[in-house]
């Protein structure tokens, strides 16, 4: 796996690089659209590839262990041949879904245990035992397990985590090191910051982090909550210890003005549900401001949703039609919007780059930041 930055933006602290992994180039700073179960909801491959122009996506080995399970993804030959997506893959470890979707978690040195949100059926995520589940899952970057605390946290709470996290990481290093991967790519490890949102403790982590030298880092524990401006300001410390010339990835952020902001900060991936399961629930971001498709005021509004995005779900389905699919409960409903979001967010991150290529990024996001979250 290499990273090459291509561009500084002048006036920010924004960058524009490729991220190569055996499968494919990525061109940063990107989004990638989440694949829980290894499908990205209402989404099918080809979409994804040629009208989405995603470039990587995610899965989570927290919901792949339980299901299909081990056995069938080892038999499968990995998920890139389960799925049929010949594209790189991240996997989050567990160490998020298992704090917000299990019934019933203990976390202790060892690992947590917890109790599936399927069956209630009990099982134990250690730092080992989820770096041997993404060896077989054969995600291309695999993520290391971590805690990821609370908002607000007190700070012995936050403190006393971010030890452990730091403990468990090393155990996942030792653990990517001494087994090889079963279906012949690179799998890289990102390790995780975390300290809440304490200066301290997010120095801290970041030279821990920083100090093992992996090919990529990942900054964990925001937008859980606090104040967009507390995020911002954590992410700009991290990133301002982690290594220029690795990538960085924010993990679960966010709204189009969080991706843009924190790009100006030197972020170069991002993942966030919120496309895909706002468009579920009628919600679409256009280049023009928010909308809310189940609205009066879309009955009778035959325009596409986005001619400025191109794409074919943005221009192929009018307003107007796209209501009445939500209006009468049709699966078409999310899957259109699902489309249409997901070529906004990835309009979002190709547009930022280019700017950046330009070096007219900060005059452009700030513009963007304003536009992009009117409610229409
Ligand atoms: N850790 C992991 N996955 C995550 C997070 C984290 O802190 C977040 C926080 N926004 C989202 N996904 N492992």
């Amino acid at each position: 796996m290499t990273f090459d930055l291509v561009a500084h933006d002048p006036q920010t602290k924004a960058r524009a690089g490729v991220l190569t992994t055996d499968h494919g180039t990525i061109q940063t700073p990107i989004f990638m659209p989440v694949g829980t179960v290894g499908s990205v909801k209402a989404v099918h491959q080809r979409e994804l590839k040629q009208d989405i122009q995603a470039q990587i996506i995610l899965g989570n080995t927290y919901h792949l262990y339980l299901r299909p399970g081990l056995d069938t993804l080892q038999k499968a030959g990995g998920l890139h041949k389960f799925n049929g997506w010949d594209g790189p893959i991240l996997t989050d470890s567990g160490g998020y879904q298992v704090y917000s979707l299990s019934n019933t978690r203990k976390i202790k040195e060892e690992g947590v245990k917890f109790r599936s949100h399927i069956d209630g059926s009990q099982h134990l995520f250690t730092p080992e035992g989820v770096m041997d589940i993404q060896r077989v899952i054969g995600a291309d970057i695999i993520m290391a397990f971590d805690e990821c605390t609370p908002w607000p946290c007190e700070y012995d709470y936050a403190r006393r985590s971010l030890d452990m996290t730091h403990r468990w990481l090393k155990r996942c290093i030792q653990r990517i090191d001494e087994t090889e991967p079963l279906y012949g790519y690179e799998q890289q490890l990102f390790p995780i910051v975390q300290g809440s949102t304490f200066r301290d403790l997010r120095e801290k982590s970041a030279q821990f982090v920083a100090e093992q030298g992996r090919a990529g880092n990942a900054i964990g524990g925001l937008s859980v909550g606090e104040p967009a401006e507390l995020m911002y300001e954590m992410t700009e410390l991290c990133c301002d210890i982690l290594p220029q010339d690795k990538p960085r990835y924010l993990m679960g952020v966010g709204t189009p003005a969080n991706i843009l902001e924190n790009i100006a900060l030197g972020v170069d991936m991002f993942d966030c549900v919120l496309p895909t399961r706002n468009a579920r629930n009628g919600m679409l971001f256009t280049t023009q401001g928010i909308i809310n498709i189940k609205n009066k005021k879309w009955e009778q509004d035959f325009s596409p949703i986005d001619v400025e995005l191109g794409g074919y779900a943005s221009t192929f389905y009018s307003k107007s039609y796209l209501r009445h699919l939500f209006h009468a409960s049709e699966y078409l409903g999310g899957m259109a919007a699902s489309v249409h979001n997901l070529t906004f967010y990835l309009w979002l991150v190709r547009s930022a780059r280019e700017q950046i290529l330009a070096g007219t990024f900060r005059e452009w996001k700030e513009r963007m930041v304003k536009q992009l979250m009117v409610r229409l």
